[in-house]
């Protein structure tokens, strides 16, 4: 990919083969508001760290595809909500206006998957929408993650999403739904949706080995790693349900469709939980990029 900068110290990293972790930016541009956000950005990348992984936050910064950001570009990013939000199909836009451009899981994947970088954390994936058989909203997410070979770390789908159609999605696709000490598919802000996962492992070794077994067998494509929310930090699933219906409802009254559906029903409940669901996907995201960290850590041990 042209137009493609690769940090110095994720570049080190990646062609000595150590282990290196992406992250997403539309968590921080468009998933909490500032200065939360900021917060978030660097919590994210101190968990890495501390693994002993390299993070390589991604975004496009003035018509750049950027991997791996300073500590200014994080805060830039953080301050200007104007930013785009890009999904793969903004990307030849965003770098040929010369625009700057948060990335979700599907642009970030694919930039992940061109640097040479295997495993990715975020909070949620995008999936199928509530109601997606009347307004067609199907994440870029689960299209991506079909064919562009990363592993995605998520506390499972955002909760606001139509869970069962998600999953449904994704065995059409191939995708492996892997859950992470769980026989149950964790629903972001809690940690039951009554939904088996079609696969369970235990170890960051084992979910290492099956990645590259994945490759080994020239099967392309992407893995969920659902990995549930800290039990101390999980809400109670009856509680964010009701919230979640009606930031739905106000979202279909007030017509938003389209991109902005995720970022606005995200600050709905914000508002509707006084900030608890903040702290709940806070401690979720910083969660996957420890399990991803370790992930790497084994992956790049078997490479
Ligand atoms: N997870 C979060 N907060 C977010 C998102 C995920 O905890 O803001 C973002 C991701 O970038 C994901 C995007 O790719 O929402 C999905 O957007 P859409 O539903 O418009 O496809
Ligand atoms: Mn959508």
């Amino acid at each position: 990919m042209n137009r493609m900068q690769i940090d110095d110290s994720v570049a080190e990293a990646l062609s000595e083969g150590r282990a290196v972790v992406a992250l997403e930016s539309t968590i921080i541009a468009h998933g909490f508001p500032y200065p939360r956000n900021l917060e978030v950005a660097r919590a994210l990348e101190a968990e890495v760290r501390q693994e002993g992984a390299i993070p390589a936050t991604i975004a496009v910064l003035d018509g750049i595809i950027r991997v791996g950001l300073t500590e200014d570009e994080l805060k830039r990013l953080a301050e200007d909500s104007s930013v785009l939000k890009a999904s793969t199909r903004d990307l030849a836009y965003a770098t040929t206006q010369g625009l700057s451009a948060a990335t979700t899981v599907s642009a970030t994947m694919v930039i992940a998957e061109r640097a040479g970088i295997f495993t990715f954390a975020t909070g949620g994936i995008g999936g199928v929408h509530r109601g997606a058989n009347e307004t067609f909203d199907i994440s870029r997410d689960l299209e991506t993650l079909a064919d562009t070979s990363v592993a995605v770390v998520c506390a499972g789908a955002k909760a606001i999403l139509d869970l069962p159609l998600t999953m449904e999605y994704l065995e059409t696709k191939g995708v492996e739904v892997i859950g992470y000490q769980t026989d149950e598919l964790p629903a972001f802000y809690s940690r039951e949706s009554r939904l088996a996962v079609p696969l369970r492992l235990d170890t960051p070794a084992a979910i290492a080995r099956l990645m590259q077994q994945k490759r080994n067998l020239h099967l392309p494509g992407g893995m969920v790693i659902a990995n549930p929310i800290p039990r101390s930090a999980a809400l109670d699933k009856s509680y964010i349900d009701g919230i979640i219906e009606k930031a739905l409802e106000d979202a279909r009254h007030r017509g938003v469709q389209g991109k902005a559906l995720t970022p606005a029903l995200l600050s709905a409940i914000e508002k509707k939980t006084g900030g608890k669901s903040l702290e709940a996907n806070l401690a979720l995201a910083r969660n996957n990029a420890y399990l991803a960290a370790r992930i790497a850590k084994e992956h790049a041990a078997l490479r």
